[in-house]
């Protein structure tokens, strides 16, 4: 089994063989063999059974031919240890019945024992890494995502509860945004040990915040969580990854990471010129896309890989796989991109 560490080396920025390539949400309910599973089992239970959930992270490397295999899970796993009981919903996503709205609900959340508590994780990464033949990424939600769920109840258009906690509780904020980064490092750590050759934090959900806020409200805390996790381990890769951030870059930089995800609101050029060189790049063909007729997104395509003109740049989609999308557009996509030519 010739290992294939492309990815790997676009992360690092060192020459690579081909672009390397893999999908936010690459498995899931756009497969039909992902559906089939999940007719027997809920999402936790799959992510409770190692052996199960190492087969559903596998089926879209072996089905897609992408470099990387993402850890099937979701961001709320770990919080169901530290304390806060929650449910994915049918359609809807990951929803809590009893949120977090005041210091005596935070005071409540602890930083449990991960090693014990969250084995099944272990187990399940440690098994791939038996079986996978290109890099295993792990994975958490940043502080501000999770807390969005946590304090709303489940998914939001515009948070008003987090945001009204943020701004009149300064206490109750800071103690929130603590104990989640202090949780996100330590199961960031279980997963290293486990064997994760790289890490992606997923801020999805930042980007709904000023230039302002951001500075104000969340930098500190993903400063500390980079910070921390890098001097843990700095050879493996941190992505960091948000949704509509095209004006927080420079921010969302100095906060930390190897590789910033991108979406598709911005081009690869604009990304470069804010980021500098000194960083990886990861992104961002909208995934809507996916729905164009084949020269149209390979257009698309194109356009993003032509903007590529350094080592340093995995092709992602802006965010993730939606359920309608056919396997066969994402195979031959992945194919596509494998076969641009490099222009270092
Ligand atoms: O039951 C199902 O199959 C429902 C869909 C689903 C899936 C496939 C959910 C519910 N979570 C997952 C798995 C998942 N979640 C992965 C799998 C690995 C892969 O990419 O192949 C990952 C990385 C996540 C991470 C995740 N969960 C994020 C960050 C990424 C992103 O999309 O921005 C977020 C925001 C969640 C919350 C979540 N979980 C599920 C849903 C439907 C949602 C979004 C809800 C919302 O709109 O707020």
């Amino acid at each position: 089994m010739v290992f294939n560490d492309n990815f790997l080396k676009a992360c690092r920025r060192e020459k690579v063989e081909h672009i390397p390539v893999w999908y936010m949400r690459q498995a899931g309910r756009y497969q039909p063999e992902y559906k089939k599973i999940r007719e027997s089992y809920t999402l936790m239970e799959i992510v409770h059974q190692p052996e199960i959930c190492a087969e559903v992270t596998r089926m879209p490397v072996e089905e897609l031919d992408v470099d990387a295999a993402i850890l099937f899970s979701d961001i709320m796993t770990p919080i169901g240890a530290m304390g806060v009981p929650f449910e994915i919903r049918e359609n809807i996503g990951p929803c809590i019945d009893n949120p977090i709205r005041n210091a005596s609900d935070i005071a409540r959340m602890k930083t449990p024992d991960f090693k014990k508590e969250l084995s099944y994780v272990t187990e399940t990464i440690q098994l791939l890494r038996q079986q996978l033949s290109v890099p295993l990424i792990g994975f958490c939600g940043a502080p501000y995502t999770l807390a969005s769920y946590m304090v709303e109840g489940g998914p939001s258009k515009n948070y008003i509860h987090t945001k009204s906690m943020m701004y009149n509780n300064a206490i109750a904020w800071e103690a929130l945004m603590n104990v989640l980064v202090d949780g996100m490092i330590e199961y960031l750590k279980l997963q290293i040990d486990a064997g994760a050759q790289a890490l992606q934090v997923f801020d999805s959900w930042v980007g709904s915040f000023s230039r302002e806020d951001y500075k104000a409200y969340v930098l500190p805390y993903m400063k500390r969580l980079f910070t921390s996790v890098k001097s843990y381990n700095n050879r493996i890769p941190l992505i960091h990854f948000g949704v509509n951030t095209a004006h927080l870059l420079d921010l969302i930089k100095e906060a930390g990471g190897d590789v910033i995800g991108l979406d598709w609101r911005i081009s690869i050029t604009d990304a470069r010129n804010i980021l500098g060189n000194d960083v990886a790049i990861q992104g961002n063909l909208d995934p809507t896309a996916l729905y164009a007729p084949k020269n149209q997104l390979e257009e698309k395509a194109s356009l993003i890989l032509e903007q590529v003109k350094q080592s340093g740049f995995v092709f992602n989609l802006g965010h993730g796989v939606t359920p309608q999308v056919q396997v066969k557009t994402l195979k031959d996509l992945t194919h596509f991109v494998h076969d641009f030519e490099l222009k270092n």
